[in-house]
């Protein structure tokens, strides 16, 4: 039994790289998240069935926060700004920490991450049209999620792993 997460942030107006993954995954997963700055209408339905929320580039009716239960499993979404994530973690890792949260999902950096702190799982799937640091690839995520594992792969946007960013992380 596996619980698949389709995870996308930072696109940053470029709605048909959205819509891509959108048609490619919908109905095939259990979930689609865009960690916000899509610098796209709250009110598109490009939106309808995707959970997402909003971003510092965001000027619509988004929500700041999602919080929402999967399979069992708790995941907190928020772009991270509010939480200073340039700064450290601590404010992050509070928020998360408050809603009971499995997984925390979070963008702003443009850099993909996925890190285990206190037993929750972090994820910046990157930024889908304008990456920044060491790999400059625009990237999204799959998150597999296991009894005892999280199996996570970064993809560009021709669909391909990334070489070196697939990991499994102990539950
Ligand atoms: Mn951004």
């Amino acid at each position: 039994m596996v619980t698949r997460f389709i995870i996308m942030s930072d696109s940053h107006g470029d709605r048909g790289i959205v819509e891509d993954i959108k048609a490619r995954y919908q109905g095939k997963v259990a979930a689609l998240f865009h960690n916000g700055d899509s610098e796209l209408d709250a009110s598109d339905s490009l939106w309808d069935g995707i959970h997402v929320v909003k971003g510092n580039c965001d000027w619509t009716a988004f929500p700041e926060r999602v919080i929402t239960t999967i399979d069992g499993v708790t995941i907190a979404q928020t772009h991270g700004h509010l939480y200073a994530i340039n700064y450290g973690w601590t404010r992050l890792n509070y928020w998360a920490e408050e809603a009971g949260a499995d997984i925390c999902l979070y963008g702003h950096l443009h850099v993909p991450a996925a890190d285990m702190r206190d037993g929750c799982l972090f994820v910046n799937p990157g930024s889908i049209s304008q990456p920044r640091g060491l790999i400059q690839e625009r990237l999204y995520a799959i998150l597999d999620i296991y009894p005892d594992h999280f199996h996570i792969e970064y993809l560009d946007r021709n669909h391909q792993p990334y070489p070196d960013l697939t990991r499994d992380i102990k539950r």
